[in-house]
């Protein structure tokens, strides 16, 4: 393999060249907003898109790093900010580092033993996601919220862990632009 460079819009999130890309609409996360008759009527109205994913993705062998950009488009369900599905990795002792390039969001993160952890994060923010925590990121703004991750290949993504527990706290709107941990 030869080293490469890949050149990334940071406000749009947008890779020149990527090796794949992911879109989720909300139908994808089905029962993971507290609203349930909000998801279903937006689901029924048009199913809108919360975020893309643009991955660059090296082989998955030992010592590989692969990275990503993310796109969460702002937006609620009911009264819950657009987020992403979140995930703990499936190599438990894993790291990871988030650039926040553009907009305005907040991380969230979670270990299985039930601490919790909320932080503001703005274009600029770079956030060390330490082994063991559950993340996942919620936009609080009103442009899109932009950000490139970068993590061991192969160290998978467990949803299972959110699927089945979700996270303790859940970020809701409070007042026009601000948020409440709840
Ligand atoms: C970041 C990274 C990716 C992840 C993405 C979306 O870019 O952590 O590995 O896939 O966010 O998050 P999720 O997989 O939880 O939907
Ligand atoms: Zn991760």
């Amino acid at each position: 393999m030869l080293p490469f460079i890949r050149d990334i819009n940071l406000e749009t999130g947008l890779l020149k060249r990527f090796d794949n890309k992911v879109v989720r609409r909300l139908s994808d996360m089905r029962g993971m907003y507290a609203d349930g008759a909000a998801e279903k009527g937006l689901i029924e109205n048009g199913d809108p898109l919360l975020y893309e994913m643009f991955e660059v993705t090296p082989p998955e062998t030992p010592g590989n790093l692969t990275y990503c950009t993310t796109v969460v488009y702002p937006g609620l369900v009911g009264n819950e900010y657009f987020m992403t599905k979140g995930h703990i990795h499936v190599i438990r002792d894993t790291a990871e580092i988030y650039f926040f390039t553009h907009g305005e969001g907040v991380l969230v993160c979670e270990t299985p033993g039930g601490e919790f952890n909320e932080q503001r994060v703005n274009a600029g923010d770079v956030a060390y996601v330490p082994t063991g925590w559950a993340h996942r990121t919620a936009n609080i703004g009103e442009d899109k919220l932009v950000f490139l991750a970068v993590y061991p290949a192969g160290a998978g993504h467990d949803y299972d862990f959110i699927a089945e527990r979700g996270f303790r706290f859940r970020i809701l709107r409070d007042g026009q632009n601000g948020y409440v941990v709840r």
